[in-house]
């Protein structure tokens, strides 16, 4: 449900009718990014804050500073917030914007992927360590080299190899590298987008170097094909990617997902290996209250689990969400049901 249409809704019994509640309501929480650590739940999510930017195409609005790191011992349990893991003060090469991070482990490393504007105004990616999920992490003095726009995801595959995700469009900037240099905003925000009867633009995804603080690789695209095989087209935007690039693997299948953006879905497309091409699939979520959507996928337990926001809490503000949880089921087929976040 988009910003424009929450005049009439009426919160409470909204919230009555809501599959699951905020996983915190001392602090707006937004981008949930769960992982399973030492059999603990860690969620690490954006920290939202009222900025008093007024909303625009380019998410100005968003304009977040540090991350808090929240866990769990198990999904119906209390959430703790583990307090401020990183400021973007801190970070030698960002200016602001600290918009979704992922995080992730090596050898008893926890790594913390984030994207922030540099002082250029350009999304970049940027790596923070810890010998604690929970950090504080202590930011590397530059961004991932080559690394554009937003929304990292890192999945690290049964072989060991670890993949970075990532990707937006609109005020991710990622149309702006259509030809692989940064193109000046032109128009606006939209504009390099594709022409609606042209391919959709695709996220992106990188194999990462042994000590996951850069590309492997050049990025390539994870393209989402149609049930004939084509590429889904940028005018398509009730299944195409628009942002929050999502993987899990189940029995042996790798499952791609992502929000549509504008249409405000959680889709999924299903491939036979981390770079694709991956089939649209169907729908995991559909929309909640407030303009985004983002979410993840963990198993814990033998569970699988979708972590999500909506703006419930602040009675519809956007870029003002609350993290939540709620139960994810594989059919046998291998498709996902789908979700209704309001009964
Ligand atoms: O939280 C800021 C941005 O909003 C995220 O990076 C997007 O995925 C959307 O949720």
């Amino acid at each position: 449900m988009p910003e424009d249409s929450i005049d009439h809704i009426d919160f409470d019994e909204l919230n009555r009718k809501a599959i699951s509640q905020p996983l915190v309501t001392h602090i707006y929480t937004a981008d949930p990014s769960a992982h399973v650590f030492g059999g603990r739940i860690y969620i690490y999510p954006s920290h939202d804050i009222e900025s008093n930017i007024p909303f625009d195409d380019l998410g100005s609005h968003f304009a977040m500073e540090d991350y808090h790191v929240i866990s769990m011992d198990t999904p119906d349990g209390k959430a703790i917030d583990h307090g401020c893991a990183l400021h973007v003060k801190d970070v030698p090469w960002a200016e602001k914007q600290m918009w979704a991070p992922d995080a992730t482990e090596k050898d008893g490393i926890y790594y913390l992927f984030f994207p922030a504007k540099d002082y250029q105004g350009v999304f970049r990616i940027g790596v923070a360590t810890s010998k604690s999920p929970v950090g504080p992490f202590i930011p590397q003095p530059e961004a991932i080299k080559n690394s554009f726009s937003i929304d990292p995801a890192v999945f690290r595959d049964d072989n060991g190899k670890y993949y970075m995700y990532f990707g937006g469009i609109w005020g991710g900037q990622l149309q702006r590298w259509r030809t692989g240099t940064f193109k000046a905003e032109g128009e606006g925000p939209l504009a390099h987008l594709p022409n609606d009867d042209e391919p959709a633009l695709c996220a992106k995804v990188a194999r990462l170097t042994d000590n996951l603080l850069e590309f492997a690789e050049t990025p390539k695209y994870v393209v989402i094909t149609d049930e004939n095989g084509e590429p889904l087209l940028a005018g398509d935007n009730e299944r195409r990617f628009f942002e929050a690039s999502w993987m899990h693997k189940h029995n042996g299948k790798y499952y791609f997902s992502y929000s549509t953006g504008d249409t405000h879905f959680i889709c999924y497309a299903i491939g036979d290996n981390p770079y694709g091409p991956f089939r649209y699939a169907g729908r995991i979520l559909h929309p909640v209250v407030g303009w985004t959507s983002h979410h993840s996928i963990v198993k814990f337990n033998d569970t699988w689990y979708l972590f999500y926001h909506d703006s419930s809490l602040s009675k519809g503000i956007t870029h003002l969400r609350s993290i939540k949880v709620t139960a994810l089921h594989h059919n046998d087929d291998g498709t996902i049901r789908e979700i209704f976040p309001y009964q």
